[in-house]
């Protein structure tokens, strides 16, 4: 399918999907959160995907929701569409793993964005923020939420009460980020954390993020229980003996997602 927002890649088992409104800084908006709602539902249902990686462009992930097509819109028109509420859906439900390679700004839903895809990689460029407050709002897609989570009150009511910017060095120090890179390194170093999945057993990929964000929706006992039954399960895989037995003979590994 022909996009208009987005500009999607399929090469080595690597969905490399961009984000693509030049002259908004990737500002997104319904058409761009449904394309890319679309793109990584498609990328889901495609076995040649193992991994995703979600990029925007050097000066921009996404500098937020497009303010021109809010400032448009009346409590009706959010509350009554749900706004993002489908497509922000459809993003999390992706089971397969989703990197999110920032450069530039990743401001306000840009930032929320990111923190759906299941780690961050940043250029040590990147400035991370939730500027919603200095229009009158607040955060809408997880910025109060998924924020708080990753980088604990104190620091996530700052960014949302003062609307501040923080830089990679910040965010990687404050667990929002995996890792920073040189800027032109970003795009080789996501691609190659990428490459590093697709070598998986699919399942066990699958499982380790099912795993890892029913965290966040359990308590402890709950959640290690959730993880240990899916532990068990896959030993009714044949990845789980092929993965073993080749650590015993000294080889690589064949997986057949099975
Ligand atoms: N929306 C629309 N257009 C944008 C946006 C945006 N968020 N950000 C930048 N642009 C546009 C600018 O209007 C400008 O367009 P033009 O050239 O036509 O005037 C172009 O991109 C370039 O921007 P600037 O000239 O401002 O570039 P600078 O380098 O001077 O500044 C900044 C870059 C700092 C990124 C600046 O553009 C900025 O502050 N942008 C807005 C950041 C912001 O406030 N983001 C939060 C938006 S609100 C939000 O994300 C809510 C999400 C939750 C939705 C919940 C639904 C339930």
């Amino acid at each position: 399918m022909a996009y208009e927002t987005i500009i999607v890649e399929i090469e080595d088992h690597i969905a490399l999907v961009k984000l693509n409104r030049p002259d908004a800084m990737n500002a997104l908006n319904t058409k761009l959160l449904g394309e890319l709602a679309d793109a990584l539902t498609a990328a889901q249902g495609n076995d040649k995907v193992r991994c995703i990686v979600l990029t925007g462009s050097e000066k921009a992930f996404a500098a937020g929701a497009d303010i021109k097509m809010m400032s448009e819109m009346s409590f009706t028109d959010v509350f009554g569409g749900d706004l993002f509420a489908t497509e922000t859906g459809a993003i999390t439900r992706v089971r397969k793993p989703i990197i999110a390679a920032v450069s530039g700004y990743a401001l306000g839903g840009g930032c929320e964005l990111a923190m759906m895809c299941d780690f961050i990689i940043a250029a040590d460029n990147a400035k991370f923020g939730q500027p919603e407050i200095n229009l009158g709002v607040i955060a809408g897609i997880g910025g109060t939420q998924r924020l708080t989570r990753a980088i604990g009150k104190a620091k996530a009511m700052d960014m949302n009460l003062t609307g501040r910017f923080m830089d990679a060095e910040e965010a990687e120090r404050s667990g929002l980020v995996s890792r920073v890179v040189p800027a032109k390194k970003l795009m080789d170093e996501a691609m190659s954390a990428a490459a590093k999945i697709a070598e998986k057993s699919m399942i066990s990929v699958m499982a380790a993020k099912e795993a890892v964000n029913r965290s966040f929706e359990v308590p402890l006992q709950e959640g290690l229980l959730f993880e240990r039954r899916l532990f068990n399960s896959l030993f009714a895989t044949d990845d789980q003996t092929e993965g073993m037995n080749a650590f015993l003979e000294k080889r690589e590994p064949q997986f057949r997602d099975r």
